[in-house]
């Protein structure tokens, strides 16, 4: 089987979009998770990522058991630390917080999960991870204790993007935190687009089909949504 960044970087190149919808390991109750599983329609969504800022021991690694017999998906890491590592899932997403300043999230927490990720089989895809501001506090801003980078400095958000490029990492994560008011928006993902050719990922207040289309017209290559669903797994029907 070829590899997930593979399969992203495939469908970049032959302008496939793709969806991944996230699920907070601390949020939904068996029933809320059993009904997101079943809202999943495999022909719809591409990926689901599992992760949160700040999750409870061992409950990633529960939520992986209770989600691996009902769907064929690659299960992929989005972790908010080295705690939510577990060879459960498929592929990590190993994010370096590049909006921020604090050495935690850029590579001290990298170097706890080092033995932890040798003893999996996980595939790791180094991820830039860019915070951008959006009107409100999210929880990555408080956990992480950055300050995510002005919506209105175009220049600096592309720049750092292209920065996380030329560090190596394979996909830009640009994310206006979860639950935010609106989206990144186009004239960002726009900008950053024109500017790296690695694979761009948009997640963070995406509510509707029209924002999503709108986010991949503007280059984009994967959309995330959590919020979304998590309040209402039918939205996922609306988007066959
Ligand atoms: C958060 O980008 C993801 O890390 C998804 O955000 O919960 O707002 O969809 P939402």
């Amino acid at each position: 089987m070829k590899s997930l960044l593979y399969q992203i970087e495939q469908a970049q190149n032959t302008g496939k979009k793709l969806l991944a919808v996230l699920i907070d390991p601390d949020k939904p109750s068996a029933d809320q998770l059993k009904a997101t599983l079943n809202a999943i329609d495999e022909r719809v969504v591409d990926m689901i990522l599992i992760g949160g800022s700040q999750v409870e021991n061992n409950r990633t690694d529960q939520i992986l058991e209770q989600i691996r017999p009902h769907s064929n998906l690659p299960l992929v890491l989005f972790p908010g630390s080295s705690n939510q590592i577990t060879e459960k899932a498929d592929s990590i997403l190993f994010l370096s917080l590049i909006s921020g300043r604090n050495p935690d999230y850029l590579i001290e927490e990298h170097i706890e999960a080092v033995p932890l990720i040798e003893s999996t089989r996980l595939e790791v895809i180094p991820t830039a991870y860019i915070l951008i501001e959006n009107g409100g506090s999210t929880s990555v801003e408080r956990v992480s204790g950055t300050k995510p980078l002005k919506r209105d400095n175009v220049d600096l958000i592309s720049r750092t993007a292209k920065a996380g490029e030329y560090l190596g990492m394979k996909l830009i994560y640009l994310e206006a935190g979860s639950g935010a008011h609106s989206p990144v928006s186009e004239d960002i993902i726009s900008e950053v687009r024109k500017r790296v050719s690695v694979p761009l990922i948009v997640g963070g207040g995406v509510k509707t089909r029209d924002q999503i289309e709108k986010i991949y017209v503007a280059g984009a290559d994967m959309v995330v949504i959590g919020t979304a669903i998590e309040r209402d797994p039918s939205f996922l029907s609306e988007l066959k």
